[in-house]
């Protein structure tokens, strides 16, 4: 089990090209992640240190260093950033969670052509909104993301209240056999269930990462769930953990962690209370399944800060739009399975089978004729997803470029919150509250990548 210890974030120290918890930055993007003349970051193949058994050979990543970089924006300033395509294949970067423009969002055939190795792509944008968010392919989607390529993205706002110190956590898992190598990404029987899970769990690419923390203080702790299949059911042991932020977004009412649920693309921003006396160890822990696993801890060190989570001021909130429920148009999304034959291959990654469809329409976003999108929108005004799970498997489904307010399940109680990515339990209908504001075409997918790419893909039309 590899033990780390990281440099934390101080006080006041949260300048550009400092943070915590990611590897790389300051390689290739240390200061100048947010300067306006682009930067470029490669996509390539690289070996992983995953395990005990040496290097793991066939993994992907991005930038200079081994773990894909914390990319930090500012929020309503403008940021650039060239893809260099250093690959033997085609990529794109999606830039989850943002509003920008759709000819920034990064999926293949809808959005912008795909990147060839050997090529690069301009993506240029002014983030609106601050968070935790990430960035991934949207090309040959399981093996690229399931090789490693996903990384965290922070959009800071100036008046964002200071922590005692801040990690960056990337969770995700991988597919090695017991050499430490990559074995099959997916097995058809388990893309047709809940997904095919990893074997070896990790934190910033490392399993059960330790980090140091002051004593007392208050820890943000910005948490993104990259995995390609794994859902979580999160808990701090030994620490008062509250929730202040989901995917990206401000919780209107801040409460404590309690065995949460989040899945692939979610992301969770905490207020670590660490414990008041040296060396005291908080655990991170998934409780879901058979095996609750130990993600990361957090080790207290110094004289203790007595900080209180009582006295952190609210985060500033985002610009988001509110939707205006009495002029609502309602539109029905139902998740299936799909017994469709299957599709035809495309470039971008087919794993060349029909499992699931969303309003009975299969697609993989993944050949070059998408279907007709299942929805259009007029920009400006409320909408309203009839979200309806019938299958026995949960489901994050993620939209791209607009954010919802979930509202009215029948299987949960919602806190009031906007996101991106709701994850759907079976036999659950629920609603999602827009505002159409960014016009484009929008993907709309399951996040679990072998549902996505077996066909629980969709697209809306904003105009
Ligand atoms: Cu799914």
């Amino acid at each position: 089990m590899a033990m780390l210890t990281r440099r934390t974030l101080m006080k006041g120290a949260l300048v550009a090209g400092a943070y915590a918890g990611g590897i790389g930055l300051a390689g290739n993007l240390g200061g100048s992640a947010r300067a306006k003349a682009a930067t470029s970051l490669a996509a390539r193949r690289t070996e992983a240190m995953l395990t005990e058994h040496g290097p793991t050979k066939g993994a992907m990543t991005y930038g200079d260093g081994e773990v894909p970089p914390v990319l930090r924006l500012r929020r309503g300033d403008p940021f650039a950033l060239r893809l260099d395509n250093r690959l033997d294949e085609p990529t794109t970067i999606h830039w989850h969670g943002l509003r920008i423009d759709n000819r920034m969002d990064g999926v293949p055939f809808l959005t912008q052509p795909y990147v060839y190795g050997g090529d690069g792509f301009d993506y240029a944008f002014t983030p609106p909104d601050a968070g935790t968010y990430w960035y991934h392919p949207h090309c040959n989607t399981l093996t690229q993301m399931g090789r490693g390529l996903a990384g965290v993205l922070v959009v800071e706002d100036p008046s964002d209240p200071a922590f005692d110190a801040e990690i960056v956590l990337n969770l995700r898992d991988w597919r090695l056999g017991g050499d430490g190598q990559f074995i099959a990404q997916f097995r058809p029987r388990d893309a047709a269930r809940a997904g095919t899970f990893g074997t070896v769990r990790t934190a910033n690419w490392r399993q059960s990462p330790q980090y140091d923390a002051p004593a007392g203080g208050l820890v943000r702790l910005r948490l993104a769930a990259t995995d390609v299949t794994r859902i979580l059911a999160l808990s701090v042991e030994g620490a008062e953990a509250t929730v202040i932020a989901r995917d990206g977004n401000p919780a209107r009412e801040r409460f404590a962690l309690d065995h949460l649920m989040i899945g692939p693309g979610q992301r969770l921003d905490l207020a670590l209370r660490m414990p008041d006396a040296e060396g005291t160890v908080a655990v991170l822990r998934d409780l879901r399944g058979t095996k609750p696993a130990a993600l990361a801890s957090f080790r207290a060190v110094g004289a203790s800060l007595k900080r209180d989570v009582r006295d952190l001021p609210a985060l500033a909130a985002n610009p988001l739009p509110e939707p205006d429920l009495s002029a609502a148009t309602q539109i029905p999304f139902i998740l299936s399975a799909s017994a469709e034959e299957r599709p035809k291959d495309g470039i971008c990654g087919s794993l060349g089978y029909n499992f699931w469809a969303i309003n009975k329409v299969p697609w993989a976003d993944d050949s070059g004729d998408p279907t007709a999108p299942l929805a259009e929108m007029k920009a400006g005004r409320t909408y309203i997803f009839n979200v309806e799970n019938p299958t026995p498997q949960l489901h994050p489904l993620h939209l791209h470029g607009l954010v919802f307010r979930p509202m009215n399940s029948n299987k949960q109680a919602i806190r009031p919150h906007f996101s991106d990515t709701y994850l759907i339990q079976p036999d659950e209908k629920v609603q999602l509250a827009l505002v159409a504001d960014n016009p484009g075409d929008w993907v709309f997918h399951c996040h679990i990548i072998e549902h996505q790419k077996t066909g629980m893909t969709s697209y809306v039309r904003v105009t």
